[in-house]
């Protein structure tokens, strides 16, 4: 991509009014966090299948997440999920993850692989399950104090298979106070962020089932609590952007895990299968972050942007990259939303102006500009392909099979 295509892009976005030098400073300012646990071997209910090179332990996860942020630029932060990532010492992986120009993100307690919980963790009917599950993630909100991180990433797999298993309203009032010991226990600057997803494994009724219920308990517990989108946690045809709308109007969307889905919680690659539902998600985003009300606006700038995904028959590192443009690229376009077009065409409510406004932006074509700015935080201009002609993806074929795996 020369010059001259970036210079065309420029006289072609000038002439919307659009200002280039604020848009770059905001692609430059988007910082993504990747999964652990996106690196290691994962698979489906049917088949884990195992890849060459894959990292052994968290302090290599860590190496190949250094190898995304290395090409990319945006990746300056990994998630951990305990136990999977438990170490003997968490300073010894937080100076491992500084050496590597890194830092650890979001703690993602894990309430859904132990045998006690076949019945639920915080919601189950049995007192000592439900301290036993509080008491993990209090151990999570230390292991945050020790890495340095400001964020419990919360998800529950608590739910039943069949009508009259178990009393839904109840569940609700131990879950509540589950997640009150849990939030007292958070030093000021964390957050607890609640992910709800509609079924899967419980089949029947799922505890935190949608945003709302979600919502609703992290309204309760305090200003701490906001609410996590995971985006392939809904049902077939879900509009995702006015949740995503409703809960910065709300002050409570707290973070977001990305992945594409076709059929249900898939953990494709985000923006592989619905681009235009990332585009318009980023849309609602900027546009909570021309709210007149402060708290919207502050809210839309501290959401945590997280991926999660489950990489199970292509190479990881590539896909986190794959993932990461993917992001980079729909938040390009819709920072190219000329919003005074968009307002004008609402207040004459001229529908086809209004969607047009939206949409033209989703038509550019923005690798120049994606270019321009790669060039000036001197990062390679086609990470996937600086990536591949590195020896990195040769090196760990010497880990062999194996590695670490959900
Ligand atoms: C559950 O489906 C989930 O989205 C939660 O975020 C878990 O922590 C993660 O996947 C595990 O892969
Ligand atoms: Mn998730
Ligand atoms: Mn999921």
């Amino acid at each position: 991509m020369g010059i001259s295509a970036y210079t065309f892009f420029e006289q072609q976005q000038a002439d919307r009014g659009i200002d280039l030098e604020q848009v770059k400073q905001q692609i430059k300012a988007l910082k993504i966090e990747t999964p652990s646990w996106g690196y290691g071997d994962s698979g489906t209910r049917f088949k884990v299948f195992q890849q060459v090179g894959v990292p052994r332990n968290p302090f290599e996860k860590l190496e190949d997440a250094a190898q995304v942020h290395r090409v990319t630029g945006a990746c300056p932060s990994v998630a951990l999920h305990i136990p999977w990532d438990k170490v003997e010492n968490y300073d010894q992986l937080r100076s491992h993850a500084e050496s590597l120009g890194l830092t650890l993100g979001a703690i993602n307690p894990n309430l859904f692989q132990g045998d006690a919980y076949i019945f639920g963790s915080l919601c189950n009917s049995n007192e000592d399950i439900r301290l036993q599950a509080v008491n993990h993630v209090l151990e999570c909100v230390d292991i945050a104090r020790a890495t340095g991180s400001s964020l419990i990433s919360l998800w529950l797999a608590d739910g039943t298979n069949y009508p009259g298993q178990d009393n839904i309203r109840e569940r609700k009032h131990r879950l509540l106070s589950s997640l009150q010991k849990i939030y007292q226990a958070m030093d000021p600057h964390m957050r607890l962020l609640i992910e709800y997803k509609f079924f899967e494994p419980a089949f029947y009724h799922t505890d935190l089932g949608d945003w709302g219920m979600a919502y609703n308990m992290a309204l309760k517990l305090g200003e701490q609590a906001q609410v996590l989108v995971d985006t392939g946690h809904h049902a077939q045809g879900t509009n995702v952007e006015q949740i995503v709308a409703y809960l910065l109007d709300e002050q409570k969307l707290g973070g977001f895990h990305f992945n594409s889905r076709k059929y249900a919680d898939d953990d494709l690659i985000v923006g592989s299968t619905n681009p235009y539902e990332l585009f318009l998600i980023f849309y609602q985003i900027l546009d909570a972050s021309r709210a007149n009300d402060a708290g919207v606006r502050q809210t839309a700038a501290n959401i945590a942007y997280m991926i999660d995904q489950s990489h199970c028959i292509e190479p990881k590192i590539p896909a986190m990259i794959r993932s990461i443009l993917n992001v980079q690229t729909q938040f390009a376009k819709a920072l190219l939303i000329d919003f005074s077009a968009v307002k004008r065409a609402q207040e004459q409510q001229d529908v086809l102006a209004a969607e047009n406004a939206v949409r033209e932006a989703f038509e550019f074509d923005v690798t120049p500009l994606l270019y321009a700015v790669r060039e000036e935080i001197g990062v390679p201009v086609d990470p996937m392909r600086a990536y591949l002609q590195s020896d990195y993806g040769q090196r760990i074929l010497a880990r062999g099979k194996g590695g670490a795996s959900w």
